[in-house]
């Protein structure tokens, strides 16, 4: 599995030193959330943001686009390098032109999905998509409590992908903590880490990778 620090949870005040602290802790990945104030109500980072990331790292970045019309960013987002585009299911009116339209730059399709939107609106378009994000908290904002029957989502996806034969990766963003990277860690290559598994006071980025790699 791959370990991903969403930097909103970063102090920006520090961003050079914080990222170099998450280099050196041997994260994976990444995670940059992307908010509108429209679909989601907070905003988070943005265009310049990425850029000022990229500068400073060369470690590869997802984008969760938590943005109304996406498809109007895509090509925007794209050509800043990251690895996924993760657009939300909810947000989308054609699903498959705008899947391939993510496919049509070369970057891995992500589909991110809200805890209370059923997993079936994917059914269709599951053999496009590189990544689904399994949200497990509402998009908007970190520190939310985890919502309990994304563990169940998580599985019930998984089986439908296996079911298929489909090469089809799962990531899982919200609350991540140790306890349930320990049971999802069968069926979930991308875990979104935030301030319940990542940023916590008094302990080292470096110490709490250590644990996670330990848990398998
Ligand atoms: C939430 C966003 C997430 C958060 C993450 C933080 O809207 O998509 O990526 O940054 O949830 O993690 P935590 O542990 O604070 O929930
Ligand atoms: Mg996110």
């Amino acid at each position: 599995s791959k370990f991903c620090p969403s930097l909103m949870c970063v102090d920006f005040s520090k961003l050079e030193t914080e990222i170099k602290l998450l280099e050196e802790s041997g994260v994976d990945m990444f995670h940059i959330d992307i908010m509108d104030g429209n679909f989601v109500p907070n905003f988070a980072l943005g265009l310049e943001d990425i850029k000022a990331v990229s500068k400073l790292s060369k470690i590869p970045y997802d984008v969760h686009l938590m943005i109304s019309n996406p498809s109007l960013y895509i090509e925007k987002f794209s050509q800043l390098g990251c690895q996924i585009i993760y657009v939300h299911v909810e947000t989308l009116t054609h699903i498959h032109r705008t899947l391939n339209q993510i496919k049509s730059t070369g970057k891995k399709v992500g589909v991110a999905i809200n805890p209370g939107t059923p997993l079936c609106v994917l059914e269709d378009v599951l053999d496009i998509i590189d990544v689904v994000l399994i949200m497990s908290v509402n998009p908007g904002f970190a520190g939310q409590p985890f919502i309990y029957n994304s563990i169940d989502r998580v599985k019930r996806l998984s089986s439908i992908i296996k079911d298929r034969n489909l090469k089809t990766a799962i990531a899982i963003d919200g609350a991540i903590n140790s306890n349930i990277i320990k049971q999802l860690l069968p069926y979930v290559e991308y875990f979104i880490l935030g301030t319940a598994g990542l940023f916590i006071k008094n302990k080292s980025y470096k110490q709490t990778l250590n644990e996670l790699r330990n848990l398998s």
